[in-house]
């Protein structure tokens, strides 16, 4: 087989001072950080539908990069030549895991029957580079939005045919999953929203997602799939009103149909921002509930209001992630590069040094993170602040030995309550400045 990124040798780490754009300036695969190397850290993931399908197109106008890689676009020698791309690609930045949609496998027939015997075909292909290479499967998941038939939603779907061909999708996408031995599968309800409540049953279209995901979790763990089902938060685009608005919203709706133990969250960053919070407000709610289990990194753009799928720099966000992520001891699932070029960035090039910057990226985060941690003054101050419930009053409130009468003779007693201590944030944001730019 011949190499597709002619040119591009394997990217290897060369240290912050390096001016050679094909080289990593921070990750270091082996180095250790917080007591982990930080591969371990740091389990990247190729997205398959970005980095071997998505080729410039905009609203606007057409492809600006060619991701044929020698074959014709819509046939099987080119879903060849994509896992061909994909794998000299990971394998040239030392990425260990890939990410799928069933249909970024191979291009989707009008009839399902043949959809699955062509997945079947190229699975086995996947499944021989795997083993030649070590590279393995984040996680898998099925689309069941971009067909017309899911237009209503596929969980949430008023046909109950479309819903059949949802659990279709859904039975197969984790059997692939299954076959790659894949750490995760994830759920983003793409269609389940609603644009107005003039013409949808919410009840009806909650329960009905929830049943079918039940239904997937019976089948995962019948055909021994050990890994999490994921949901991927998204609180807009493509409906207006998304099922899963944020993590709160996800983990209140696994909690009240009886998911949550099969299930965690894959966050995204810019689905976080999208729904108004930080990413870091997203991981904490998450981590907090015990459902921090795999991340999108990618990052959005303040300015606009959709979802740009953008390859994350901004080192403030990824070092509050990987404090986060250190808390939590790791993640069980990895980093999902769900990013894209910009449409002007249309070389193969481009794709290499994309990925150089969100690993480099995140490296600095982890490595910012860990001493942020190490410093402890971010810690030592929340320690503080909640230091009245230490004793006294306040530790019988946190043993729940008190009474509301009993807190309102206490409060009785001091007639009136002093202020707070400071919350220091001012101090605190420029202890973050001080180590992030020590
Ligand atoms: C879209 C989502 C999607 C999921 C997988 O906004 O990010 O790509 O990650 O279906
Ligand atoms: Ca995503
Ligand atoms: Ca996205």
């Amino acid at each position: 087989m011949s190499e597709i990124f002619k040119g591009i040798p394997e990217i290897r780490f060369e240290g912050k001072d390096s001016k050679n754009p094909l080289s990593f300036k921070f990750y270091d695969a082996e180095k250790t950080v917080a007591g982990k190397k930080m591969k371990e850290y740091l389990p990247f993931a190729m997205a398959w539908w970005h980095n071997l399908g998505a080729a410039g197109t905009d609203m606007f106008g057409r492809d600006t990069v060619d991701k044929s890689f020698g074959a014709e676009k819509g046939t099987m020698e080119h879903a060849k030549a994509k896992v061909d791309a994909g794998f000299e690609f990971m394998q040239k930045l030392g990425i260990e895991y890939f990410c799928f949609h069933d249909v970024d496998l191979v291009p989707e027939t009008e009839d399902i029957n043949e959809t699955n015997a062509r997945l079947d075909e190229i699975s086995d292909y996947i499944l021989g580079k795997m083993k030649e290479t070590g590279i393995k499967c984040l996680w898998g998941t099925a689309n069941m939005f971009s067909n017309p038939r899911f237009m209503n939603g596929a969980g949430s779907t008023s046909s109950a045919d479309v819903y059949c061909f949802a659990a279709a999708q859904i039975k197969k996408a984790l059997d692939l999953t299954v076959k790659f031995g894949g750490r995760g599968y994830v759920f983003w309800g793409g269609r389940e929203g609603y644009e107005t409540l003039l013409n949808t049953d919410v009840k009806f279209e909650q329960e009905n997602i929830a049943r079918l995901m039940h239904l997937a979790v019976d089948y995962g763990r019948k055909i021994g799939f050990t890994g999490d089902f994921y949901i991927e938060p998204k609180p807009k685009e493509p409906m207006k009103h998304q099922y899963d608005f944020d993590a709160a919203t996800a983990i209140g709706f696994l909690r009240q149909y009886g998911l949550d133990k099969d299930f965690k969250l894959n966050i995204e960053a810019n689905h976080a921002t999208l729904a108004g919070h930080t990413f870091q407000h997203e991981l904490r709610i998450s981590a907090i509930n015990g459902m921090l289990g795999s991340i999108d990194a990618n990052q959005g753009d303040y300015l606009l209001g959709w979802d740009t799928d953008e390859f994350p720099f901004d080192v403030y966000e990824a070092t509050m992630c990987m404090y986060e992520v250190i808390k939590a001891g790791g993640l069980t699932g990895g980093f999902n590069f769900d990013a894209k070029n910009r449409r002007p960035s249309n070389t193969y090039e481009d794709m290499f040094e994309a990925y150089i910057l969100g690993m480099d990226t995140f490296a600095l985060g982890l490595m910012k993170a860990a001493e942020l941690i190490e410093d402890g003054r971010i810690d030592e101050n929340i320690k503080n602040k909640y230091a009245s419930f230490n004793d006294g009053i306040g530790k019988k409130i946190i043993d729940g030995s008190t009474s509301l009468e009993e807190l309102a003779d206490y409060a009785a007693s001091l007639k009136s309550a002093e202020t707070p201590a400071s919350g220091k944030q001012e101090r605190l944001e420029g202890i973050l400045n001080q180590i992030l730019f020590k």
